[in-house]
């Protein structure tokens, strides 16, 4: 019989994928939603985001605005607190880089407040939105991001948990003093990387 050679319950037996961190499991092609609030119904038209706080001038981007800035790739993995995993995917978007390159920062800028239109926060680092290492994404393996998924255009921070990746991404505000967003409030983990399994307050 096939399964007696792999043992009992058929369960793979190989090494654990090293992309996976610690505590996660591979979903597969699924890709979960989880939403702690009503799906709003956003349309290319009214989005906008805007960038404020300490910047020398608030700067406000259209549909067409964000369309009109170099599109660049994300190919690799994501990683959500509730223990999935979701490998080699991939999000098209702008960098947030470019966004960042385009308003002056105040000299003591050091964190942003990520909000949603819907009202979601989420705090991150300066450090852990430029560099390469966020975007604002509207099409995910090449097609347009559902609103489910967060669409039009959400946030991506894919090397920190997910919940970091804000939904109906609306506003980034600079600030010089970490704050935390909704569910940091909740419970979560300030920075939730995933590597360090940093999942709760005190993890
Ligand atoms: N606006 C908004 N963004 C959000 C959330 C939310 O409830 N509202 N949930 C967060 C959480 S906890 C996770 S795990 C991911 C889930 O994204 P997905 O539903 O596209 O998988 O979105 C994050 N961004
Ligand atoms: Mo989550």
């Amino acid at each position: 019989m096939a399964f007696a050679s792999r043992g009992f319950g058929g369960r793979s037996r190989g090494p654990r994928d090293q992309r996976l961190p610690p505590g996660q499991y591979d979903v597969g092609s699924d890709w979960p939603v989880l939403t702690a609030e009503v799906t709003p119904a956003i349309n290319v038209d009214t989005w906008s985001f805007t960038i404020d706080g300490l910047v020398d001038q608030v700067r406000t981007w259209s549909w067409a605005d964000l369309r009109a800035l170099p599109e660049s790739k994300y190919e690799g993995d994501i990683h959500c607190v509730t223990t999935w995993s979701k490998l080699a995917t991939d999000f098209t978007g702008v960098s947030m880089d470019v966004f960042l390159d385009q308003v002056k920062l105040g000299p003591s800028a050091a964190f942003v407040m990520a909000t949603s239109s819907t009202g979601y926060t989420t705090n991150l680092p300066l450090a852990d939105v430029t560099g390469g290492k966020a975007w604002l994404v509207w099409a995910h393996e090449g097609k347009a991001l559902s609103a489910a998924h967060g669409g039009p255009v959400r946030l991506l921070v894919p090397h920190l948990y997910f919940w970091k990746s804000a939904k109906f991404i609306s506003r980034f505000t600079l600030l010089d003093h970490d704050e935390p967003g909704f569910w940091e409030r909740n419970g979560y983990h300030d920075r939730g990387d995933p590597w360090k399994e940093q999942r709760y307050q005190g993890d």
